[in-house]
């Protein structure tokens, strides 16, 4: 057993208002919900106002350099499968820098979860567009207006071959703590992409903007969450954004598809120094 406190660290720095707040607060209740120890996961955290989660969390963690995150974390989970790893990154952190390592670790599927808090803005460096922004977004970045099309986070993971992929909102917090809990539950690589308003830089995407523009899906029991064409057809309905899990079904993790791996994994391996060896090989650089 565990408690939400035991997953406590240092007081949060964000800014009061902030919907990362509610993201470690999930965080930690699933945690607990799920009886995890803080000794055994990593968090694994990048770079932005987002990566601050790594120093308000108990447990291992590795501060990643920006955009790197998911590298890392696949990393740890080869060394030791045993850990339970979660991943967390900014929109910018994991779709524009990382976005190449968020593709490849989809197709993987390594038994991780990835928690993104997206602000649709680069917080952390004071107010920059960001790949989740739409177009026409005025920053000081883009002061005439975002030209780019947005990334879209749910329909990018569903074309890559996610087997598991959720959407919360800050503003829900108890829906977004058993949405954590199923994607850590889930054996494979789960994102859970969330809706955390940045109440300094991004006046647009509120908290009341949210509320009137979501589309609840753990409210739809008619929602078929095993069907690709279902959540790709919600996914891309422009009026509402979808929340809850879009897409769960279970498909062979790295771990399964390369058992060799986990066999092998350093912490299996009788690391024991051989003086010998080492020794032998010294010598060929001598
Ligand atoms: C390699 C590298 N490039 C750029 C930066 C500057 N930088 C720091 S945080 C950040 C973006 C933060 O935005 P996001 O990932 O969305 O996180 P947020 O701060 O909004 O939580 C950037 C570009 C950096 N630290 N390292
Ligand atoms: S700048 Fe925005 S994202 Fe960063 S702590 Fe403040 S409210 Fe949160």
């Amino acid at each position: 057993m565990s408690l939400p406190t035991d997953f406590k660290r240092k007081k949060p720095l964000w800014c009061p208002g902030c919907g990362d707040y509610a993201i470690l607060n999930s965080l930690q209740k699933a945690s607990s919900d799920l009886g995890l120890k803080p000794h055994r996961v990593v968090l694994v955290a990048g770079i932005g106002c987002s990566g601050f989660l790594w120093s308000n969390y108990n447990s291992n963690s590795f501060k990643a350099i920006h955009g790197r995150v998911l590298p890392v974390a696949t990393g740890i989970k080869l060394a030791n499968p045993d850990l339970t790893v979660i991943g967390a990154s900014g929109d910018g952190d994991a779709y524009s820098i990382g976005g190449n390592h968020l593709i490849h670790t989809i197709r993987r599927n390594p038994n991780i979860t990835y928690i993104v808090m997206d602000n649709q803005v680069y917080g952390n460096t004071k107010g920059h567009t960001s790949p989740t922004a739409h177009v026409g977004f005025v920053t000081k970045s883009t002061p005439y207006g975002s030209g780019e099309q947005p990334v879209q986070p749910m329909t990018l993971a569903l074309a890559t071959g996610i087997s598991f992929v959720a959407q919360g909102f800050s503003g829900y917090p108890r829906q977004l703590a058993d949405l954590i809990r199923r994607g850590i539950q889930h054996k494979g690589f789960a994102l859970i992409n969330v809706l955390s308003p940045c109440v300094v830089f991004n006046r647009e995407y509120t908290y009341d903007w949210f509320r009137e523009h979501l589309l609840n899906l753990d409210e739809d029991e008619s929602h078929d969450s095993e069907s690709r064409e279902e959540a790709f057809k919600i996914c891309t309905n422009d009026d509402r954004v979808p929340i809850g899990v879009v897409y769960a079904k279970e498909r062979a993790s790295y771990q399964d598809m390369l058992p060799n791996l986990s066999r092998t994994a350093i912490v299996r391996q009788d690391l024991k120094g051989d003086l010998a060896r080492l020794s032998r090989l010294l010598e060929g650089f001598s």
